[in-house]
């Protein structure tokens, strides 16, 4: 009898604990998913994949790298075997960063294509609508495989711009303000 009663209150209990479990695992998912882990200041810590292939996003709580391996890329023929792809064959057109100057440290949005562009200034790839918590966002970037990267302050690749250039440590007047990209 008293074997019995503690047999089932074991499992009630480990019943709770599991059920709090899955409660703390559906919350972290659901901060995954979203707009990633919010701070107190209103921003998020996102980094995210988007792949113009197929449309495919996700973001995660933490970089895809080592940060010292993703600020030092210099050679762009090196940048797809460092950044892995939502789709296979996709290349990075772009990392937009939350962040001036580069930095990591409050996100960054990787955009890949199917191929890379080409080596004139006219548009090879267009992002018309920023993905979930990248709208308004968006303070440096750095293009990778011959992408000059043009920021849009309206959706639709309309209103001010800045760019095309291939890497920015600021976006001036458009800080804050993509709400569009185009690849070069
Ligand atoms: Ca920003």
């Amino acid at each position: 009898m008293h074997a019995g009663i503690r047999t089932r209150l074991g499992r009630s209990l480990a019943a709770a604990v599991l059920g709090v479990l899955v409660g703390l695992g559906a919350g972290l998912a659901g901060g995954v998913g979203g707009v990633g882990v919010a701070h107190a200041d209103g921003t998020s810590e996102d980094f995210c994949t988007l792949d113009l292939t197929d449309g495919s996003y996700t973001c995660s709580g933490q970089t895809s790298e080592p940060v010292t391996t993703a600020v030092t890329v210099s050679a762009q023929l090196a940048a797809p075997q460092l950044f892995a792809a939502a789709s296979p064959g996709s290349v990075l057109l772009a990392r937009l960063y939350d962040a001036p100057n580069r930095s990591t440290a409050s996100g960054y949005l990787d955009v890949f294509a199917p191929g890379g562009c080409d080596w004139s200034m006219d548009m090879d790839w267009s992002l018309g609508t920023m993905p979930s918590g990248w709208n308004d966002r968006v303070s440096s970037f750095q293009g990778f495989n011959h992408c000059a990267v043009k920021l849009w302050q309206n959706g639709g690749l309309t209103g001010s711009a800045y760019g095309p250039i291939y890497s920015a440590n600021g976006v001036g007047g458009l800080d804050n303000q993509a709400s569009s990209v185009s690849f070069h």
